[in-house]
């Protein structure tokens, strides 16, 4: 998605910094990052390009929150690594500035579960056609999980893998919300279809 927000005839011009800020800088408006130039269009338009599709930050009680930028098809997939939580989607681009997490600017973010002081990871997959895989081959997620899959009708879809558990347990509240409990993990999930 490319925003265009000034676009100007050759007898002007724009150069240096934009708010303050320079050439190829990150802003971040809203819930959305936008990569900023200063020569896009014809050359001399300031553009604000989206820069990435989801982010993963800390709420005010430290809880973990994956959320779509840009209202895309989302296909997150995440597992236990070690001490970690690891999500994936596959020709993404994910953003976190969590302390002690890496893979920003790319398909994969580990985060140290230590760096995770809440007891949920929330997924906020927004528009799109969006499917959440927990792949539990690496052990329980140590959080519980809520999936919200957006307002739209049609195609979000929950994959649970991985993993041998004695028990499970499934409650629906209605066609569109409810719970899944699988061993000691808990996944509570909104907006599927
Ligand atoms: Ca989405
Ligand atoms: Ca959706
Ligand atoms: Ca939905």
């Amino acid at each position: 998605m490319l925003h265009i927000i000034d676009s100007l005839d050759s007898a002007s011009s724009i150069s240096g910094t934009f708010a303050g800020l320079p050439e190829g800088a990150v802003l971040q408006a809203g819930g959305d990052f936008f990569r900023v130039s200063c020569a896009g269009g014809t050359g001399n338009d300031v553009t604000l390009t989206v820069e990435y599709t989801t982010s993963a930050s800390l709420d005010a009680s430290g809880n973990l929150v994956i959320a779509d930028v840009d209202g895309v098809d989302d296909a997150l997939t995440i597992v236990k690594n070690g001490n970690n939580l690891e999500i994936t989607d596959p020709g993404k681009t994910l953003t976190t500035s969590i302390p002690g997490a890496t893979g920003h600017g790319t398909s994969t973010l580990t985060i140290p579960l230590a760096s995770i002081g809440g007891t949920e990871v929330v997924f906020d997959a927004g528009d799109g056609d969006d499917r959440l895989t927990v792949d539990l081959s690496g052990g329980d997620l140590e959080r519980t999980l809520t999936y919200n899959g957006g307002s739209q009708t049609t195609g979000d879809a929950l994959s649970l893998v991985g993993g041998t558990f004695a028990s499970s347990d499934y409650t629906a509240s209605n066609a569109n919300d409810g719970s899944v409990t699988v061993g000691s993990s808990v996944i509570n999930y909104t907006g599927l279809e």
